[in-house]
């Protein structure tokens, strides 16, 4: 197992000779993993093309790093702690040993559907164990699982189908959130009106709403695993054979197929996970994200089964069927780490001390935060009232594309600061850049934030299109690897993450493209043209402001309104529908026909100060109607 970092100068150590000699150091912590095969390199890179590989020619399964690797100790262990929605219904405990064997099963149930290495499955489940099994069994056989969040739509679903030409599903017939049941295997269904390369559906029952059954297509899991094996010899995978592809937005319309692959992923994730969170064995630890998202990847499943942590899954929602909900379960299984996202304490904070008070919360040891920028109320609020102030907050700044963590406190060793992301891990190497790509070197400074040497979970390609990779991360700045973030190294030398500079908006620490929700917009048959930037949102962090130009005949401004944002939540999901539409006759415009989306952002704000120059506009009187129509 990996040897945690201990002391700050431990870490100052540590970050040295990561930088100064990488191979040895990702060398040395690889060596605590199970390889089938050594590797015959540590890394090979080249950031032009982009070109990076990772112990190369290592031969591994990371099913095996996780049972295998730990079954002689930890066989008896809880590997995942189930939590429901319904706190009646009873929890489930699996241990490594448990675990395992349903994992091996439902491999061998997949290879008897004719899902093999190499083939990409889409997993569209809700949090119950299944999904993490279906996850481990696709890792297991080497199949290519993509996770697709089982809030988005069916045509969100379809669009990820098709790109990545899945041959499989993975499925329930439907999920329980609060006090809804939603249709899960419907959504699948109707996405498949519109894919052609589905050959199976394995569907699980969670809520037992009918659903249909497509003969020799569909088959139910609790059918495809019955009689069937609990042994199974792993798949041998190369370090860089594809692991899994996770889709994210991005400032264009469409998702990107993030793709990470096998060797170095497995190494970062528990490598991040074990010194961030400083797990100890014995520990209980949780994190309420979803698994459809890449913290559900890397820190519910992946970085804590890898290091041997027994790790809660929570089905429900914070505020179900109380806003104490979430202390309920930190008291009911002694969390000791504990790992939220910022939207999630702003609206639970919302609620005051009350649904906090009945709970002790006395097991936690570290409290975490990752999705946006955590403001300092919220911070003060989860370390005062949560953390009793006694607990870090590690507040984890990362990606989709960076598979783990890169910029965070370790617990209890490295200084934690209100709202900063503070430290690099060690392996990373960031860089802060002007907008002309000059590094901004020392402290005090502000620009783009940027990493000059690859760390062994990022990205390798985005799926089926490696042009647009390097487009997107890559060619901002030569050389250089572009998170898309704006960053402060302030004059301790701490990083604070001040938000995105493109045309992202991150609503409740989700990634949505501003032009993915115009696109969507468009697709009303009143709307002619739109335009979507973020403003501030007490809870979300960041909201959704769409501004439409609408023929209106035959509809109220409230009723287009409303029509406009079911439209969204059809086409994307619930998750990417509008706060606030406003109808215009115009869009503000350069010359050149661009939206000048700073405008609208200040409006959208309420904040009519510094509107810069107006006057190069096509059409400066649109933007004092626009002021009008905001009511402002
Ligand atoms: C893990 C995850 C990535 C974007 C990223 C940032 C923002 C994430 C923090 C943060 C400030 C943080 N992956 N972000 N963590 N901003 N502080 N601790 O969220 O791909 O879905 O989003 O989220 O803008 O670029 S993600």
């Amino acid at each position: 197992m990996i040897q945690k970092i201990q002391t700050l100068s431990g870490y100052i150590h540590e970050y040295q000779k990561s930088i100064t000699q990488p191979e040895e150091f990702w060398g040395r912590v690889a060596e605590s993993f199970h390889w089938q095969q050594k590797w015959d390199q540590v890394v090979s890179w080249d950031f032009e093309k982009p070109d990076v590989k990772w112990f190369l020619n290592g031969k591994l399964n990371i099913t095996e790093n996780i049972f295998e690797r730990h079954l002689y100790t930890l066989g008896d262990k809880p590997a995942i702690i189930w939590e429901p929605n319904d706190p009646s219904e009873a929890s489930i405990t699996l241990t490594y040993r448990e675990l395992y064997e349903k994992t091996c099963q439902f491999a061998n149930a997949m290879l008897e559907q004719g899902i093999q290495k190499g083939d990409r499955v889409i997993i569209y489940m809700p949090m119950v164990p299944e999904a993490a099994i279906a996850m481990l069994a696709c890792a297991r056989i080497g199949a290519v699982h993509s996770v697709v969040f089982a809030g988005f739509s069916a045509n969100s679903l379809a669009d990820r189908i098709i790109d990545c030409q899945a041959k499989a599903i993975l499925t329930s017939d439907g999920n329980f959130r609060g006090t809804k049941t939603i249709p899960v295997k419907a959504v699948v269904d109707e996405a498949l009106e519109k894919t052609r390369t589905i050959e199976k559906i394995i569907v699980l029952k969670r809520t037992n709403i009918e659903v249909t059954m497509k003969e020799g297509r569909d088959i139910w899991w609790h059918e495809a695993i019955e009689g069937v094996s609990t042994a199974h010899q792993a798949e041998v995978m190369d370090s860089e054979d594809l692991f899994f592809i996770l889709y994210t937005s991005g400032s264009t319309g469409k998702p990107k197929g993030v793709v990470h692959s096998c060797g170095g992923y497995m190494v970062y994730a528990e490598y991040s996970f074990a010194n961030v969170f400083q797990y100890s064995q014995g520990d209980v630890y949780w994190c309420t994200a979803d698994i459809g998202w890449i913290t559900g990847h890397s820190y519910i499943v992946y970085g804590p089964l890898l290091a041997g942590a027994t790790s809660i899954m929570f089905e429900g929602v914070p505020t179900h069927p109380h806003p104490g909900r979430f202390w309920e379960i930190v008291d009911k299984y002694k969390v000791n780490q504990f790992y939220t996202a910022p939207t999630a304490i702003r609206a639970l904070q919302a609620y005051g001390l009350d649904p906090v008070e009945p709970y002790k919360l006395d097991s936690l040891k570290v409290i975490g935060s990752v999705g946006e920028p955590i403001n300092e109320e919220a911070w003060h609020w989860y370390h005062d009232h949560i953390g009793k102030g006694k607990c870090p907050i590690v507040d984890t700044w990362w990606q989709t594309e960076t598979g783990g963590i890169l910029i965070s406190p370790i617990a209890g060793v490295t200084p934690t600061k209100p709202a900063f992301a503070t430290l690099p891990l060690p392996g990373v190497q960031l860089m802060i850049v002007d907008n002309e790509g000059n590094e901004l070197k020392g402290n005090g400074v502000e620009g783009n934030l940027c990493v000059k040497f690859p760390w062994p979970s990022m990205l390798r390609t985005t799926y089926g299109d490696h042009e647009r990779c390097r487009q997107t991360y890559f060619s901002s700045f030569k050389g250089l690897y572009f998170t898309g973030d704006g960053v402060k190294r302030d004059h301790d030398g701490y990083y604070r993450i001040l938000g995105r500079v493109d045309d992202v908006i991150n609503v409740s620490g989700h990634r949505m493209g501003t032009a993915e929700v115009e696109n969507a917009i468009n697709e009303h048959p009143k709307v002619i043209e739109s335009a979507v930037v973020g403003y501030p949102h007490d809870i979300k962090g960041q909201g959704i402001y769409a501004f439409a130009i609408c023929d209106l005949e035959g509809r109220t401004e409230a009723s287009l309104k409303e029509e406009i944002k079911q439209t969204v939540s059809k086409i994307i999901g619930p998750i990417a529908k509008p706060d606030q539409v406003q109808i215009v006759s115009g869009l503000p415009k350069t010359r050149s026909g661009k939206i000048m989306r700073r405008i609208l952002r200040k409006v959208a704000s309420k904040d009519l100060n510094n509107m810069g120059d107006t006057s190069t506009l096509l059409n400066p009187d649109v933007v004092e109607e626009i002021i009008k129509g905001a009511g402002l």
